[in-house]
């Protein structure tokens, strides 16, 4: 089922020169394709909107300045299955816990720099894109 899903590359990401990596590990799936691509340094009113859910939690403030730092990729991918496929790309929160072979499991140390955001589900991707690319909703 053709799909949808907001993917970020976070300010570690661009930093460390890892963008062109990632990327192509998108592209190389079969029949993914980028449907929006732009280099973005996120404000805050936007990382609150997009991070509402994670509000007051711990986390919260250090992962907003971080995502602030500098600028990010934000793209909309689309194709088979890309939601479920981008997370699993991904790998799981921890980059310690992620598997070789995940972005987080291959590039990743600790948990906020976590190279990528990937949309966890339809609803979180409809949100999501809205937010990033008002004119994809
Ligand atoms: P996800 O990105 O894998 O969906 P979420 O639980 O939605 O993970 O958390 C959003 C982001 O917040 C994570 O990608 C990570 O950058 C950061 N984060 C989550 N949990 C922690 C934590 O316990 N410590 C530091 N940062 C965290
Ligand atoms: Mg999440």
């Amino acid at each position: 089922m053709p799909q949808r899903t907001l993917v970020i590359l976070k300010p570690d990401a661009v930093r460390r020169g890892l963008t062109g990596e990632i990327i192509g590990r998108i592209e190389r799936k079969a029949d993914w394709s980028l449907a929006a691509v732009e280099l973005r340094t996120l404000d805050r009113a936007t990382l609150e909107q997009h991070y509402a859910e994670h509000e007051g939690r711990p986390f919260y403030e250090p992962l907003v300045e971080f995502m602030a730092s500098g600028p990010s990729v934000v793209m909309v991918v689309e194709g088979e299955r890309v939601i479920e496929g981008v997370r699993a790309l991904a790998g799981p929160t921890d980059p310690i816990a992620a598997a070789p072979g995940s972005v987080r499991g291959d590039f990743g140390t600790i948990v906020r720099e976590n190279l990528i955001h990937a949309s966890d589900s339809e609803e979180s991707a409809e949100r999501e894109m809205k937010i990033f690319f008002p004119s994809f909703a």
